[in-house]
């Protein structure tokens, strides 16, 4: 089944979001199977965002994620990578729509709510560089095992 990594965002957890956000994707009828709130460290972050490296915003980026918690969570269902980042909306403020996340609720590019997976690869990267095998309901193969 596919899966998905999203995250709560430093700005959302410091404005109480966190319970308003989780609802939209239980009502929209995912499954939840991890969940926790975080800081992530320096590694984390440079990891999950590799693909940003030469970006003239990647230390704004990492800096940003590794201000406050996250909530971080694995949502599973059909089609679940590319239904939430249309509920997410687009990065740019005035590309999301009212109705999205960002749109009803950012009006910053990098302040902006939520992270959600590109694409079911980026979620198997992302996944295991946020979670421990264990703190998924449902066993993924693709996780590493944690040392005994
Ligand atoms: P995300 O990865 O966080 O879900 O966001 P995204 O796919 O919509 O956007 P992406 O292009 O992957 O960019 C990752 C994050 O970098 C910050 N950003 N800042 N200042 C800027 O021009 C800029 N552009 C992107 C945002 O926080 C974006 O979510
Ligand atoms: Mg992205």
């Amino acid at each position: 089944m596919e899966k998905t990594f999203l995250m709560l965002k430093p700005d959302a957890v410091q404005r109480r979001m966190i319970g308003k956000l989780v609802q939209r994707f239980e009502e929209k009828g995912f499954e939840l199977i991890g969940a926790k709130l975080m800081r992530m460290t320096m590694a984390q972050a440079e990891a999950h965002y590799a693909e940003h490296t030469d970006k003239p915003f990647y230390g704004e980026l990492l800096e940003f994620i590794t201000s406050g918690p996250v909530f971080a969570m694995v949502w599973q269902g059909e089609g679940v990578v590319a239904m939430s980042r249309l509920m997410i909306g687009k990065t740019n403020p005035l590309e999301a729509a009212p109705g999205t996340i960002r749109g009803d609720f950012a009006t910053d590019k990098g302040n902006n709510i939520i992270h959600g997976s590109d694409s079911p690869e980026s979620a198997e990267r992302e996944v295991a560089n946020a979670f421990h095998p264990e703190e998924l309901l449902i066993f993924d193969p693709f996780l590493p095992k944690l040392e005994a």
